[in-house]
């Protein structure tokens, strides 16, 4: 368990849905940070959600974490409070004017185009809903290109190390054929999807369909 995360305290409960990209990107910087950490599956319709919950996430999403009383939605910001937190020596969150600009980049990256490309296409597969289809689709090719161009350049998104960037941006990258969005054409993408998954405590998301 990592060093700096006090004995005295209890797990972090994560509160999550299960097929959640958003919320597995919480859960593996969970793991990779050798965190202790409690899961609590929310139903859909809200049942199971503690009384304060819509205090911690006002628009009632996943992933919410609380860590001993401290309790936070959006899933980035849960990535730059675990870094920020439970720092394990690693720069997951660059400290230079520069990289610390690029990594908030990817990060805006990641709650907009990735979200609203990838993880839309995926989620109207899986749950079978009715969108635009052809606008999503072409959308997630422009993204996914100009992923595999950055990457093209250096071996993760923010330079040749790997930073909350990379563990923002990566689930909906590697779920996109779920959406029926394929990988092939973009080599260097794939190249990187290996490297995360070769991370010492790396988890996978589990595949929908
Ligand atoms: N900006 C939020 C987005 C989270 C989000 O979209 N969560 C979805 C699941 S992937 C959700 O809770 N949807 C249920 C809802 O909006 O009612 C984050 O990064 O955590």
């Amino acid at each position: 368990m990592n060093s700096h995360f006090p004995e005295s305290n209890n797990p972090i409960k994560f509160y999550r849905f299960e097929a959640s990209g958003h919320c597995h990107r919480v859960q593996l910087m969970l793991s990779l940070l050798d965190l202790p950490y409690e899961i609590i599956e929310l139903n859909r319709d809200g049942s199971n959600r503690p009384d304060d919950y819509l205090e911690t996430s006002p628009f009632g999403q996943v992933p919410v974490i609380d860590d001993n009383g401290f309790k936070l939605g959006d899933s980035n910001a849960i990535l730059v409070y675990l870094v920020k937190k439970y720092n394990d020596g690693y720069a997951w969150l660059p400290e230079s004017a520069e990289l610390a600009a690029r990594t908030q980049r990817w990060l805006s990256i990641a709650a907009g185009e990735l979200a609203s490309g990838p993880a839309v296409a995926r989620f109207s597969k899986v749950f079978n809903v009715e969108i635009d289809f052809a606008t999503v689709e072409k959308k997630t090719v422009s993204l996914l290109g100009m992923i595999d161009n950055t990457l093209s350049q250096h071996d993760f998104l923010t330079g040749n190390e790997i930073t909350i960037a990379d563990i923002a941006c990566y689930t909906y990258v590697a779920h996109a054929p779920e959406g029926d969005i394929s990988l092939d054409p973009y080599p260097n993408i794939k190249a990187w999807l290996s490297k995360i998954e070769a991370l010492p405590r790396f988890v996978a998301m589990k595949k929908s369909r």
